[in-house]
């Protein structure tokens, strides 16, 4: 039966959908190109340059953005996208704490500089993590926060007078306090026997190099001045009949039309309807499918949008085409159901990071992961512990990898970072992410944070209101968080939908005792579920692995430890899956770099596959489990028991 909650949006769901994205301002469509609208990339080499002075702030008394940065001093090569950190041989940039200026001209088309009837929006993907934007010496945007996007209408700026090129100026300052996310402390260290005068460091409380810079691509797009600005989608299955309902906001005029059209894979269209809102139907749909959960996975359908608006100038056209995956989620007391069918988590938890260009986005990283998760067998993976790039979450729907969606609320273990200035601006990190995600049918589930401290007194209200929100803003989806809290303790969890719990028996606790790890994760999984009657995912597992250490019997850090705690883990998550464990997400899809510590041998080694990507023998571990666990399922689902045949990845 559905749970309470889960029933709720059953019923209310449709009738909520529409207005619960109503708090957010304005859209953050992906910028496409479409017969209405052009893109340039601005990728490359930016003019670049550190503000080492004393107090960071020589570059606004000295107004760097007035003039070319060249004029102004010295200045590096800065490739964009990427981090700033590991490109060069300076050891004062790779931990710098500040602003960072980065600069570049862009060529405009004449057209874009002479067409009054064209807009002009400059997007920044991610600038970790506070930005300043100026064209030509104008402000034009501000924006808090790393790791989504946002834009500014540059048009009037590029209109305004004879130009064939402007000037982007961004000032980036990674500077994490208690009120940022995720969170940090400024710590000076005063004592002059031991530090020079002004000495500081910057901490943190998560596990991952707090790399800074022009993380994704900066572009300029058009649209005509009177534009589709959003487009949510919310998908329903009534039998074999699709539903999709679709709302959709303009900006630029009050009169016009608007007429949209879903086709199928094969570009046949099998729906229309007209106007800024309405529900389309589609009998007989294709349903979209995690990977490995059908034989078609990842069915996905083209929403074909047309604006036509009357302007002063005449009649203009808007075109602007999103794809569509026609699913559903819902949640009971022990199952996670996709398309009505239990849908269990075989996955990774895995983070933005790789030599040299750090957290800067870059393709053949991307398509080699992808086929990495293929490779092992995994449908599922949480953005631990911020949210990824647009075009992962792009492959995620056409491969049919489905997709925690988490926010970047790690680290929240000062009582500080729970104040209402806090509060605040994680409600509008959470509508900026909700807002540019919702239409992806990998995402399944929100995760407003990982591993808070979520016994302290005020992390009730905090997490009540902020899933509250999140739920109001999106009310298809199920809201977690993942905790690593005792469960007696967690003020947070009574208000999650699916428990997400982290632990590291026989690694952080009982460190080099496999033999306890039956024991404890059984006891886990019990407690929490007898306190909550929630489906559990066991959201990180692992150990520190260092590949080509190898020791037989097993010891902590090598590749045997790693693949025996492994397989401890796993005789547990076999029994409690039948019951209410509906996943498993191995700590960490790769290593990957962190602050220096005593701990962390040049990051962190939980990867089962190398920085590098190659393989430790955990991976070929978990793509047997993966793969059989992936037969199991389609047995179950088709009953067809003679389709599954051993354990072999190619059975499939
Ligand atoms: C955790 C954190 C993750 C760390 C991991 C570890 O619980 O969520 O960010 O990297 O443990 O390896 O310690």
């Amino acid at each position: 039966m559905l749970r309470g909650l889960a029933g709720t949006w059953a019923v209310l769901g449709a009738l909520l959908w529409g207005c619960g994205l109503a708090l957010l301002q304005g859209g953050m469509l992906y910028p496409q190109e479409s017969r209405s609208r052009e893109r340039k990339e601005l990728d490359g080499l930016w003019r670049f340059r550190a503000d080492f002075s004393q107090n960071r702030r020589q570059g606004f008394e000295q107004q760097w953005y007035r003039t070319p940065l060249r004029e102004s001093g010295p200045s590096l090569d800065m490739p964009v996208p990427s981090s700033f950190n590991d490109v060069g041989q300076d050891g004062r940039l790779r931990s710098f704490v500040g602003w960072v200026w980065y600069e570049r001209e862009a060529a405009l088309p004449q057209r874009w500089t002479e067409d009054l009837g064209t807009r002009v929006v400059l997007r920044i993907g991610s600038a970790h993590y506070y930005a300043i934007v100026w064209v030509n010496g104008v402000h034009v945007a501000e924006h808090e926060g790393g790791h989504l996007p946002f834009e500014a209408d540059i048009s009037r700026l590029v209109q305004s007078g004879p130009l064939s090129s402007c000037r982007i100026t961004i000032a980036i300052n990674n500077t994490l306090s208690p009120n940022t996310l995720p969170p940090g402390t400024i710590l000076y260290k005063t004592d002059t026997s031991k530090y020079p005068k002004g000495y500081f460091v910057q901490n943190t409380n998560f596990d991952f190099f707090n790399y800074a810079g022009l993380h994704r691509t900066v572009l300029l797009y058009t649209t005509p001045t009177t534009y589709i600005d959003d487009i949510t989608v919310a998908t329903d299955v009534d039998q074999d009949t699709g539903l999709v309902n679709y709302q959709i906001v303009v900006q630029g005029s009050e009169h016009f039309q608007l007429e949209v059209c879903l086709l199928d894979e094969e570009g046949t269209v099998v729906a229309k309807g007209t106007g800024g809102r309405g529900q389309l139907q589609v009998p007989s749909a294709h349903l979209w499918w995690p990977y490995l959960m059908h034989e078609h996975p990842a069915y996905l359908y083209s929403l074909e949008v047309k604006l036509t608006a009357q302007t002063a100038a005449g009649f203009v056209s808007d075109f602007y085409t999103l794809p569509v995956g026609i699913r559903t989620v819902a949640v009971t007391q022990s199952q996670f159901l996709i398309n009505g069918k239990p849908f269990y988590f075989h996955g990774v938890n895995k983070h933005e990071d790789a030599d040299i260009r750090g957290k800067g986005f870059d393709w053949p990283l991307l398509v080699k992961d992808f086929n990495l998760l293929r490779w092992l067998g995994a449908n599922a993976f949480r953005t631990s512990h911020y949210p990824y790039a647009e075009e992962v979450m792009q492959l995620c729907d056409r491969y049919g990898i489905v997709v925690i969606d988490e926010s970047p609320g790690v680290g929240i273990v000062l009582a500080q970072s729970y104040s209402n200035v806090s509060l605040q601006h994680h409600l509008e990190v959470m509508e900026e992410m909700v807002r540019r995600d919702k239409n992806h049918p990998s995402v399944v589930m929100w995760s407003v944070a990982n591993e808070p401290a979520s016994f302290l007194k005020p992390a009730g209200f905090y997490f009540k209101t902020l899933i509250a929100h999140t739920k109001a803003l999106d009310p298809s989806r199920p809201v977690t968080f993942v905790t690593n809290s005792n469960y007696e303790a967690d003020l947070g969890v009574p208000y999650v939908d699916v428990i997400c719990v982290n632990s590291y028996y026989s690694w952080y606790h009982d460190y080099g005792h496999m033999e306890v790890i039956q024991l404890q994760l059984a006891t886990q999984f019990e407690s929490w579920y007898k306190t909550y009657q929630k489906p559990i995912i066991q959201s990180e597992y692992g150990a520190e692995t260092i590949t080509g250490f190898h020791e037989d019997p097993p010891l902590m850090f090598s590749e045997e430890y790693q693949k025996g705690l492994l397989e401890q883990y796993h005789v547990v998550l076999d029994q409690k899956r039948k019951e209410y464990v509906v996943g498993e997400l191995i700590w960490n899809f790769a290593d990957f770099m962190t602050d220096q510590s005593p701990q962390r041998p040049i990051g962190n080694r939980k990867g089962i596959f190398t920085r590098q990507r190659q393989p430790k023998s955990a991976a070929f571990l978990l793509r047997e489990r993966y793969w059989k666990l992936a037969n199991e399922t389609k047995c179950h689902r088709s009953a067809v028991k003679s389709q599954c045949v051993g354990n072999s990845p190619f059975t499939f």
